[in-house]
């Protein structure tokens, strides 16, 4: 760009350029046998050897493509959820992401979830994906999710759509709530879950059927290609939505929270405008977005 700040295509390169190198350390390092589980928030919360070391190799990747950017990263800090700060600066304290990238305009923050899917690639199945996105000025402009396993792979541009394999995508043109299938997904913290599962449970007969894959960034994704008509999850954290979100958003979805907040922790919801009030409305009276 003429001020010197990168464009969003020119973010997406390097972030489709990572993401397949983080991938196939995943791939890889499956293959090899799952090491070094530990938990985090729960019992049910886990982290491997390998979220942490794919998270590193980006970082380290994006450190020598551009240095002055900074990373937040799920995994980083201590307490995971921290920034990596661009060479020469003091890290941030992890447990807790940064709200926006410091720097003067133009800053560039990237965030990364190395494995979204833990519990997936614990088991062995096919469905866990990394996820990178470019934020410039706190707002997401280009996004990548590629499933590790099947090396499926969803880009994004912001205002410059969204594609899967060089095919843009539109998202599901169901407009009938009732004949809606539905992605959702679960946190860890067993409260929270209860509450999740009486919500699911009043919304079950008023939808055509639901669906639980176990990845959130892989759910956005699949709402862009219409492979499910919808999705919706509280407690998703940045690095969960960051690049799902913006393919989804790209696609035609309407990508948003309750009584017109934006998507983030308290709900995410995922869906073509014909569907989105409709469901919005069910989850408010369902109070989605309450309990822990
Ligand atoms: C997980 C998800 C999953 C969601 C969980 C969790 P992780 O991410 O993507 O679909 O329901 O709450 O956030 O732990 O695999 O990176």
């Amino acid at each position: 760009m003429p001020d010197g700040r990168p464009t969003p295509q020119e973010l997406l390169e390097i972030a489709v350029t990572v993401a397949r190198q983080a991938a196939a350390t995943a791939r890889r390092m499956r293959a090899e046998g799952v090491a070094e589980v530990a938990t985090k928030s729960t019992a049910t919360d886990v982290v491997t050897a390998a979220d942490r070391a794919v998270e590193r190799q980006v970082v380290e990747s994006i450190r020598r493509l551009r240095p002055r950017d900074r990373v937040l990263g799920e995994e980083f800090g201590p307490a995971g959820g921290g920034e990596a700060p661009a060479a020469g600066e003091e890290p941030t304290g992890g447990g807790r992401p940064a709200a926006a990238p410091a720097g003067g305009p133009g800053a560039v923050r990237w965030i990364v979830d190395p494995i979204d899917g833990t519990v997936n690639y614990l088991y062995g199945l096919p469905h866990y994906a990394v996820s990178l996105a470019a934020e410039v000025d706190g707002e997401v402009v280009a996004g990548v999710v590629r499933n590790a396993a099947t090396e499926d792979e969803w880009t994004a541009t912001r205002g410059g759509g969204a594609y899967r394999a060089g095919r843009r995508l539109r998202g599901s043109t169901e407009t009938d709530l009732a004949q809606s299938l539905v992605a959702t997904g679960f946190g860890y913290d067993p409260v929270r879950r209860a509450h999740q599962g009486r919500v699911l449970a009043r919304l079950i007969d008023q939808v055509r059927d639901i669906r639980r894959f176990g990845a959130a960034a892989l759910d956005l994704c699949l709402a862009a290609e219409g492979m499910v008509d919808a999705y919706f999850e509280r407690g998703l954290q940045p690095w969960d939505l960051a690049a799902g979100g913006l393919v989804a958003r790209e696609a035609g979805l309407r990508v948003a929270g309750l009584s017109g907040a934006p998507a983030g922790p308290d709900l995410v919801i995922a869906a073509p405008p014909a569907i989105f009030k409709p469901l919005h409305d069910r989850l408010v009276r369902l109070d989605a977005a309450g309990g822990p």
